[in-house]
């Protein structure tokens, strides 16, 4: 392929809730679109990619403004030059872009798109791609942190009406056993799990165990980003699985973490660790190791959201993911909003990853977009 084109999209979303973690408060969510406009085999496609950065480097250290100025002076660049030969495809863009270290929401972003242009062109939809077997997925949701805890009783009750089939509650400091604790109470047998986004220390391993009471799924990242040696100890003294998101950011540091007992589970977001095809290393990996994983998410709009629900649909994701509807986080979406039924996101069968967005919703919805030629 040759990509001729980028546009980078900011888009502002509001959400039809805030939705607040350890690391903060958001009521807005700017998504970043990647549009790349590429000749594929003499075809000229489109295609979309998202870029799950925050505005902040509090997930993790990429933001949004980041994302564009390492596209803008290094990424598109580097690509510009790895397609001269004309030999570059989807399955390139990553190991091209080796050399320039980290940015790997950024990466992402780049390959999805690429990913899109080329599939579009074969007219091959990304679930067959990856050969899943399975047409659609459990979906399941992520509830932030409320002011009180009947608020949060009142949000889960209206999830679980809507038939999701699992709740994650995020946790920290002050807001941890007794939410837990409510959740469970109210709903003795809903799948349960709890995510605290690094808020904790090993110094907290006592307060923590008293998670272990309430048959939880699984702890997500309780300690922080670069803590794996000490997420295997905490592993050791609690009976609930541990899980890790921010730790897994490649193949390399999720073989790490199984090598050293850290993680029972792993949370892939496919934007996190560099895109969807690192992604499936880290699947294939865990598989072969006997380690779950499941699906993550970042507020995806319908660009991604679809996408993640095709990726999970791999063999080796065996528990729900957080791959809610599209109405879960905003009123408005930039392609058809992608709703469970009965509980299950639907694995798209378009030709590509997502539905093309509506260019009258992207332009109403666009506060700035950022061109790159690149041949
Ligand atoms: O840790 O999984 C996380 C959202 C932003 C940053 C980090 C996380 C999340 C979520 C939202 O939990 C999951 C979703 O998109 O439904
Ligand atoms: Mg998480």
């Amino acid at each position: 392929m040759i990509i001729r084109r980028i546009q980078l999209h900011t888009l502002e979303l509001p959400l039809v809730a805030p939705f607040t973690t350890s690391f903060g408060r958001m009521d807005v969510r700017r998504a970043l679109i990647v549009e790349m406009t590429a000749d594929v085999d003499g075809k000229e496609v489109t295609g979309w990619g998202e870029v799950s950065a925050l505005e902040q480097p509090i997930y993790s250290p990429e933001y949004r403004a980041g994302v564009i100025d390492v596209i803008q002076r290094f990424l598109a660049p580097t690509l510009a030059e790895a397609q001269r030969d004309g030999s570059l495809t989807a399955e390139r863009v990553s190991p091209a872009l080796v050399k320039l270290l980290g940015h790997r929401m950024a990466k992402a972003g780049l390959e999805a798109a690429a990913l899109d242009a080329q599939l579009r062109a074969a007219g091959q939809s990304f679930g067959e791609y990856l050969g899943v077997k399975r047409d659609r997925v459990p979906s399941a949701v992520s509830v932030g942190i409320h002011d009180s805890i009947p608020s949060l009783l009142d949000a889960v009750d209206g999830y679980l009406a809507e038939g999701y089939q699992r709740v994650k509650l995020k946790i920290k400091h002050g807001w941890d056993i007794e939410p837990v604790r409510a959740v469970r109470e109210a709903h003795p047998d809903v799948p349960l799990q709890v995510d605290a986004n690094t808020a904790y220390t090993l110094a907290d391993a006592e307060h923590l165990r008293q998670l272990d009471a309430f048959d939880l799924l699984l702890i997500e990242q309780p300690l922080a980003e670069d803590d794996i040696r000490e997420h295997a100890l905490l592993a050791r003294m609690m009976t609930t699985p541990m899980c890790l998101d921010e730790s897994v950011v490649s193949v390399e540091k999720a073989a790490d973490a199984i090598e050293l007992g850290a993680v029972g589970i792993i949370n892939i977001k496919p934007s996190r660790v560099g895109g969807y095809l690192e992604g499936k290393k880290i699947h294939d990996l865990a598989q072969s190791r006997g380690i779950a994983v499941w699906c993550g998410g970042m507020l995806e709009t319908g660009v991604a959201r679809g996408a993640n629900a095709a990726f999970a649909a791999q063999d080796g994701f065996t528990l729900p993911g957080d791959i809610s509807g599209s109405s879960r986080f905003y009123k408005e979406d930039i392609t058809t909003p992608l709703e469970p039924v009965d509980g299950f996101m639907a694995v798209p069968t378009l030709a590509g990853l997502c539905e093309e967005p509506s260019r009258e919703r992207l332009e109403g919805l666009t506060a700035e977009t950022v061109t790159i030629d690149l041949a």
